[in-house]
Parts: structure tokens; sequence; C-alpha cells
């Protein structure tokens, strides 16, 4: 779901509510089943799932369009799903498949789709920044519109690419959003621990950066703030920075114990579950009724499990396959 698909540029509940929360829906479903892969073994390697954080992909795509480019973080199947990643490449690619988006060779932290405006899923905290910096440099240098979008988490605002990045964006007027998807924790480490300062709005602002806080369980609300930026990035008036306040259901990966939090807390995160809120907003406004609910909830097990059988059935990649896609005339 794009803003090309709607003619709206704030989020209408009657003409993007249902989209929204398909695609919500059909990524909860998406990301529920890889710890039990990892289990199955069908997964080598970590791989990081974000239930609970669906409304800060699915809301910012929403402001996007297929010539914009996404950079993405080490939990990023949300980000290329909600920018229109079909489900069964995307699993074949965190499978190790032969008809995944990378060949198989990329694997969960490896998920980039040129034609997309992917630019990757990235293990290494903090480097999206700098690719989604570079990408809005290359649109404006190129006289294009498009704008670049950085996915990352607040573990990541510590890393020192985003400042210079915040820096070089602000003063050379670039076409870049950067969004925080502040889950509260990197890895084990809470955010209190982490920072002397938890408002991270203020180190945008910091830089002259125009710097919003949002609310990430709400699929309207960061639609809006999107739309907002991305209108700004478009009308060459350049960078924005949102911190979308919002928080991760599973462990941090398969295996993960927890030790750090309580299961009060993430029972209490549970009760703004973005899915749940939408689907009552829907209701209520009589926009969907409760079987029409029901088809979308069905309609996402079914999407992801037409991609399961498309994955699992891929085969691994042929060895011959280890030296091609290394370099751009290297297909
Ligand atoms: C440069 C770098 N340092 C450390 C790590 C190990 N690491 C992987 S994920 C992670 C936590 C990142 O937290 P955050 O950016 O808040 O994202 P979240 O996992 O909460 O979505 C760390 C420290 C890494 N991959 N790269």
């Amino acid at each position: 779901m794009t803003a090309e698909t709607t003619t709206s540029t704030t989020f209408d509940l009657e003409m993007d509510g249902p989209s929204a929360l398909e695609l919500m829906s059909t990524i909860r479903e998406f990301e529920s089943r890889l710890p039990g892969y990892s289990e199955e073994g069908l997964i080598r390697g970590s791989t990081h799932p974000s239930v609970g954080m669906e409304a800060v992909a699915v809301g910012v795509s929403w402001a996007l369009r297929a010539s914009d480019s996404v950079a993405s973080n080490h939990r990023g199947h949300a980000h290329c799903l909600a920018k229109g990643a079909d489900a069964g490449r995307t699993l074949a690619e965190i499978l190790g498949r032969s008809d995944g988006y990378c060949g198989g060779k990329g694997g969960s932290m490896h998920i980039g789709v040129k034609e997309l405006g992917l630019l990757g899923t990235n293990g290494i905290v903090g480097a999206g920044i700098g690719l989604a910096t570079g990408a809005a440099l290359a649109a404006q240098a190129q006289g294009t519109d498009d704008v670049a979008v950085a996915y990352f988490g607040d573990g990541a605002t510590n890393q020192g690419v985003l400042a210079e990045a915040f820096n070089l964006a602000a003063i050379w007027n670039l076409p870049v959003i950067f969004v925080c998807e502040n889950n509260h924790f990197a890895q084990s480490a809470t955010l209190e621990e982490m920072v002397a300062q938890p408002d991270l709005r203020r180190r945008g602002e910091a830089y002259g950066v125009p710097s919003v806080d949002v609310d990430g369980m709400d699929v309207e609300a960061v639609s809006n703030a999107a739309a907002e930026a991305v209108r700004r990035a478009r009308s060459g008036q350049g960078p924005s920075f949102i911190v979308a306040d919002t928080y991760r259901y599973l462990g941090h990966m398969a295996g993960d114990t927890e030790i750090y939090r309580t299961a009060e807390q993430v029972e209490q995160w549970k009760g703004r579950d973005p899915i749940a809120r939408l689907a009552k907003k829907l209701l209520d406004s009589n926009v969907l009724d409760e079987a029409q609910l029901n088809v979308i909830a069905a309609a996402a097990v079914t999407v992801v499990d037409g991609a399961e059988e498309f994955a699992k059935a891929s085969p691994y990649p042929d060895v011959s396959s280890a030296f091609t896609q290394v370099s751009e005339d290297n297909r």
C-alpha cells in the first residue's frame, strides 16, 4: 500500500483503513511464524521479528511511492513487506532459498530489492542511516522529487553516523526522513540505561531537523506524520525526524530469555495493539462489520500460508551461484 494507491494526503479511515488493517495483519502473521521456523532449523543465523511494531512500517510506507528509497535495519521484514515486497520471495530469502530476492544468499538481514527502492535490511546497527542519506543526496543531485527513509531503533541513535547524517541532511536540505522505531530496548538494554536524555526527538532538533514524536501503535498517527515529512521532503524543504513510540512483543531474536522485562509490561503494551485498535476504529465508525474483519484476518493467514508453501518448496541456491550478484555488472 502506498499513497499512489490513495488520493488523500491525510489518512482517511474509510478509504485507507481496510488496506492498512490487511497489511498489518499479514505482517503480524508473517513475523509471528519466524520463531517457529528458527526452532525447526529452517533459518540459519538470527532473525528479528517486529510483532507489535506493524503500524510504523505500514504508516510510513502509506506515504511513499515505489521510486522512494528505504534503508532498513536488522528488524526489517515489515519495512520490505509494507513497501510492496512479495511475502513468498521475502520468506524464501529469510529461509535461504533460491527464489528469495537475493537468491537466498542474503537472508533476513540482507533483503534488497532495487525495483522497490529497498536498499536492504542491514545487520550493522545504524548503517541504513548513511545509506538513506546518500540515496536522498542522489535524488537531489538527479533532480527527482523522490525521498529516502531510514528506519532504525532507539539503540542506533547512539551510533555516530546519526549525528553526521542529521547535520549533512540539515545543511544540504536533503529529502530524507529519519524514522526511529523506539521500542525501548536495544537487545536487553533499556533506553534509560543507555542514555541520560531519553527524549530522542531533541537530538534531531539540536541539528536543525524538524522532529516529532508520534504514537507508533497508531497507524493513522504514523501515516499523517509521515505524509507531512514526505510533503516537506518532496517540496525541497529538507529532512525530518519521526520518533515512533512502539514495542516488540517477542524477544529480540529467537531464543531470547527476556529477563530484562516483565510479562506484565508486555501485556500492558498489548493493550495498545495497533491491529486491534484499528479494527475497533473501523468497527465503531461502521466502515467494516465483524464479518469483514474476520475475512481480513483469514486472508492474512492465507497469504502467509501461500508464502510458506512457496518458500519451503524453493530449492537452496546452487554452489555455482556463489560468485554472481557480487557487483552491478555481475548478475
Ligand atoms: C554496529 C553494531 N553494533 C552492535 C550490534 C549487535 N546488535 C544487533 S541488534 C542490536 C540492538 C539494536 O537495538 P535497536 O537499534 O534499538 O533496534 P531493535 O533491535 O530494538 O529493533 C545490537 C546491539 C550490531 N549488529 N551492529
